[in-house]
């Protein structure tokens, strides 16, 4: 099934030429109404009509999430106010938001890709689906929810939090499809057994999940306990928000709308792009956004991307599951550990559960890596040969896939902080900044 079959099926020629044509026209919007962009492209020397290639686009500057927050708030949107009818920002870790804007054509574009990532993963008009990511500022609840409503799905809006309730609704309305980060679908999973609820309570088919990464480990947890198909779907409010890309039922890379965005992948180092097929940092460039356009936007995130054609009969080229972010790669003792690493090791092991909390610390000159993980049976805890054996069992298998040795910290069952949106697994106490 499709949502919009001509686009999605379209051959790469042609798919490359519309890219080509697009990206002419965007630079020129570019240098008509954004004047950063009007200055950044004079100093390239970089006009519509010199892109004669998609290669071409190398020649364009990249922009970063710093030159975003130079331009708060608005100093960045293409479109005047009056044409401007939703804004969106991601709150950061540190100082102000990055602050996003759409017209109404951005808000139906962006309609159009999550309504095509749902369709790609099974989504119809006859389900009922709970949307559990919190309404907000935050692009992921109402990217989804206008994206479902374009394919006639019956939306249940129920942000997040209250779990009981979610589970409620989600019993008594018969929801068969969840929207939410891989981290609280695990945690509703697990609080529904916690509160008596079997699989059968519910009518659940599809998990639509994103916004952060999650191993294929965790996602098998969580299909297992609710009884569901569970895909994953990439994107960023700088770059528009969910709908990026997501998978297909194939599940293997998320398709990426390439009709409005041109992705590349780079040498986060060097800035060189790299050939199709290598790993390093996704970098996109928006191809028909009016309010907020990006050209050459890094997004930190470590994918790699597939051309080749895919089962489903989709021609957009694929990125793998997000590795990591580049600046939360952990260089730990000089070797490079992305917490998806380990959490591949951690779930699925026996007698522990899927919570975990990395801790980094730095004892003299030497980096520690401390793997805390909850036990699912707390009385575990005082044999000490058994404890014993599963801490060697883990540290083992941690030491093969990482290279490194990690102190393996066995704590009682249900100490470590859940999280409703994404999960913040990573304590750096190393001061390196
Ligand atoms: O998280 C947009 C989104 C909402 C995507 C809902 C999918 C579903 P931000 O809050 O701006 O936007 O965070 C963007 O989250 O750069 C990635 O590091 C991470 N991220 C998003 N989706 C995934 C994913 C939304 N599927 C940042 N896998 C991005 C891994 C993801 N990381």
């Amino acid at each position: 099934m499709f949502f919009q079959k001509d686009l999605e099926t379209m051959k790469r020629v042609e798919l490359q030429e519309l890219q080509l044509q697009k990206l002419k026209k965007m630079v020129d919007y570019c240098i008509a109404s954004v004047p950063f962009y009007e200055k950044k492209l004079k100093t390239a020397g970089v006009t519509g009509d010199k892109i004669k290639s998609l290669k071409d686009i190398e020649y364009i500057p990249f922009t970063t999430k710093e030159e975003i927050r130079d331009n708060y708030p608005f100093g960045l949107f293409g479109a005047p106010m009056k044409n401007v009818i939703r804004i969106h920002a991601s709150s950061g870790t540190t100082g102000k938001p990055t602050v996003v804007g759409y017209t109404k054509a951005d808000i139906e574009v962006w309609s159009d890709c999550v309504a095509r990532i749902l369709v790609a993963a099974g989504a119809t008009e006859d389900d009922i689906v709970q949307v559990s990511f919190g309404y907000g500022l935050f692009t992921g609840a109402l990217g989804l929810h206008y994206g479902l409503e374009k394919i006639g799905a019956a939306v249940v809006p129920a942000s997040s939090g209250n779990s009981e309730k979610q589970l409620m609704l989600m019993k008594d309305f018969g929801v068969t499809g969840l929207v939410s980060t891989p981290t609280y679908a695990m945690y509703l999973s697990e609080f529904a057994k916690e509160n008596g609820y079997t699989i059968d309570d519910f009518k659940l088919k599809t998990g639509f999940f994103g916004s952060e990464g999650c191993s294929n480990e965790m996602r098998s947890k969580i299909e297992e306990n609710f009884g569901l198909f569970a895909t994953d779907n990439y994107g960023m409010s700088e770059l528009m928000g969910p709908g990026l890309s997501g998978e297909c039922k194939e599940r293997d890379g998320m398709h990426i709308c390439e009709d409005h965005f041109f992705g590349e992948i780079i040498n986060s180092q060097t800035g060189e792009t790299l050939p199709v097929g290598e790993t390093g940092e996704a970098v996109f460039t928006t191809l028909t956004r009016e309010c907020f356009p990006m050209l050459r936007y890094r997004t930190k995130d470590i994918s790699r991307f597939n051309d080749e054609p895919c089962k489903c009969g989709r021609t957009a080229m694929r990125m793998d599951k997000i590795k990591g972010r580049a600046d939360d790669m952990l260089k730990i003792k000089g070797v490079n550990v992305f917490p998806s690493q380990i959490e591949s090791v951690l779930i699925g092991q026996e007698h522990i559960g899927n919570h975990y909390q990395l801790v980094v610390t730095r004892e003299g000159y030497l980096d520690q890596l401390e793997v805390k993980v909850e036990l699912t049976d707390g009385s575990l805890l005082e044999s000490f040969g058994e404890l014993n054996n599963l801490q060697s069992n883990i540290k083992n298998k941690l030491k093969s896939v990482l290279g490194l040795d990690a102190k393996v910290s066995l704590v009682q069952p249900k100490t470590l902080e859940r999280f409703q949106g994404k999960a913040k697994r990573v304590l750096d106490l190393r001061n390196l900044k």
